[in-house]
């Protein structure tokens, strides 16, 4: 009874949303679709890879770096709240974050986010250049997609020579030539311009890996150009936020009901490793990141975290429009500074914390200046479609056409269905 009880409660509620809906505009007429790379057509490839370019070669007044290495550097230092390796005074990081201490981007709950705004940030940018561009999604349980975005007339190739870029000196990754290396053509090859500054292509110990973007096949542990689908539906099957997010972005962790879920490279940590490639030991230890998108810190300076990112949110959306959205579905409190649903996360946080350097260089001088009431919040980010206005072409958007009496209530019934399935699961759950 209680349960029908607040289920009606719900219902009216979308009632008059569908209301203020249908009274000014369909929504989904104005959202910007995010779409699957295998549905691309050449236009729309060559019209990101061009936007993409457009970045890379125009560098702001009173910047030393390009508009692309300005995400890059950001990805950078969102992991120097945990360590700096440059200790000059000036570099010693402050604020709430930097009393955290921990990665303001990966490993918490703020990963999810953290890469939506910059995802947003970045496809504002490439929509400047031409509006018609969205971030397409590599959704890497496909065996075909991965040939797609690595050819030619998008993403360009994978490296060859065998070898890989460690603190300026050039190593074999003893994996045989085809294996993997420099990426050595296509529109993100060196000959093309696409070359990276040495100082801020660093590890997160601040080792430089070079001035080539670096590409791997494989390494033992991964034979595939793709993984499981079961590590997806596993992760879309959690209820509990913080259970989704260490099974989405691919850690080992202990899950809500004290389960050891010991996986440790899938979901997003697997997909990187199918384009940077991993070097493991006899006893499957990683002992190298090979290629730029193993490389976490400096991975945006490879084009394909974009399409991996972006695949990593539309997974998030999804699980949200399947019955967790809104607060309820965020860890309020509990979280290290800056990953609790109303911490400011850095860099949008008014300059309230900064990290420590990242590198020999001096990186932290070269964050882009942002607005003191540039503020986000992980609770900004959950309504996507009103906060951006993107969506995704899996995701249902429809609304009826009409706008009569019947065609509200039959879309609140709807409602109330999905949401009467959901009340009862989740007691079947718990
Ligand atoms: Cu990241």
């Amino acid at each position: 009874m209680k349960i029908f009880q607040k289920t009606f409660t719900i219902l009216a509620v979308s009632i008059t949303a569908g209301l203020n809906i249908f009274g000014t505009r369909s929504i989904a007429a104005d959202l910007a679709v995010r779409k699957n790379v295998v549905d691309l057509t050449s236009q729309e490839k060559t019209a990101f890879v061009s936007a993409v370019k457009t970045l890379f070669n125009t560098t702001p007044e009173g910047s030393t770096i390009n508009l692309y290495e300005q995400f890059v550097v950001t990805h950078v230092e969102s992991m120097g709240f945990g360590m700096s390796t440059h200790h000059h005074e000036e570099d010693t990081a402050y604020g709430p974050a930097a009393e955290a201490g921990v990665d303001a981007a990966h490993g918490n709950a703020g990963f999810l986010p953290w890469h939506r705004e910059l995802l947003s940030r970045f496809e504002n940018l490439l929509q400047s250049v031409d509006p018609t561009v969205t971030i397409p999604y590599w959704d890497w349980t496909d065996p075909e997609a991965l040939d797609i975005v690595l050819a030619d007339d998008f993403l360009g190739p994978r490296g060859q020579g065998g070898t890989f870029t460690f603190n300026g000196q050039t190593i074999d990754a003893g994996l045989g030539t085809s294996a993997g290396g420099p990426v050595q053509s296509g529109p993100f090859s060196e000959a093309e311009g696409w070359v990276l500054k040495s100082e801020i292509n660093v590890d997160m110990f601040g080792n430089s890996r070079g001035t080539s973007l670096v590409r791997f096949t494989q390494t033992p542990a991964f034979s595939n150009s793709y993984l499981p689908k079961e590590d997806i539906e596993f992760a879309l099957s959690q209820d509990n936020y913080t259970d989704f997010r260490h099974a989405l972005e691919g850690e080992p962790y202990t899950d809500s009901q004290g389960n050891y879920i010991s996986k440790n490279f899938y979901n997003h940590n697997g997909a990187h490793p199918l384009i940077g490639g991993l070097l493991f030991n006899e006893n499957n230890e990683p002992v190298a990141a090979l290629g730029t998108m193993t490389t976490v810190t400096s991975s945006p300076y490879d084009p394909v975290f974009w399409v991996l990112h972006s695949n990593v949110d539309r997974l998030w959306a999804e699980w949200q429009d399947n019955g967790h959205t809104g607060t309820a579905y965020y860890p309020a409190e509990g979280q290290p500074y800056g990953h609790n649903l109303n911490d400011r996360m850095w860099p949008w946080d008014g300059g309230q914390s900064r990290p420590g350097n990242v590198g020999s260089g001096h990186l932290v001088d070269l964050l882009p200046v942002l607005a003191s009431d540039d503020i986000v919040t992980p609770a900004d980010t959950l309504d996507f479609r009103k906060r951006y206005g993107y969506t995704y072409d899996t995701l249902q958007t429809k609304i009826p056409e009409h706008n009569s009496t019947s065609g509200l209530l039959g879309l609140g019934a709807l409602g109330a269905g999905s949401l009467l399935k959901r009340k009862q699961k989740q007691i079947t759950l718990s």
